[in-house]
């Protein structure tokens, strides 16, 4: 079910779990500022989320709340993670899902990171 964008943060939400070691990963990178691991049901041969380490509900929470540094250190951490899995030079897709209308159904902010294949053009 998607969920609100911009509510309060749910510390129970299954990336707040995974983030406290409570829930498994098939972790791909981690820094402070951001965890990296593979969707559980991936939609392209790689379809990895990055979270920040923050407690931030979607992309509109971060980008008004998060500091220089979260902000700073989460996009470097997304960039590292599509070139460790070598996914620069055939190219990849960023995506964020936001509340209800943007399908998010996972409360805690992540970017799905897809490549693998040629994944044509972008689609509302
Ligand atoms: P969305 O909130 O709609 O942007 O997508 C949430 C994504 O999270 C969806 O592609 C499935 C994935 N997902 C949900 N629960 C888990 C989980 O427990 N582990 C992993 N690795 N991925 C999950």
């Amino acid at each position: 079910m998607a969920v609100n964008g911009t509510g309060p943060y749910d510390p129970q939400n299954v990336f707040a779990r995974i983030l406290r070691g409570e829930l498994p990963c098939k972790k791909v990178y981690e820094d402070e500022y951001a965890l990296a691991f593979h969707d559980i049901a991936p939609k392209a041969p790689v379809h990895v989320l990055v979270i920040p380490k923050g407690p931030f509900v979607s992309f509109a929470d971060f980008s008004s709340k998060g500091t220089e540094a979260e902000i700073t250190g989460f996009t470097r951490a997304v960039g590292k993670v599509a070139r460790d899995l070598k996914l620069e030079a055939p190219g990849y897709r960023l995506l964020s899902n936001v509340g209800v209308a943007g399908g998010q159904e996972v409360p805690h902010f992540h970017v799905h990171l897809f490549g693998g294949r040629a994944l044509g053009a972008m689609l509302p």
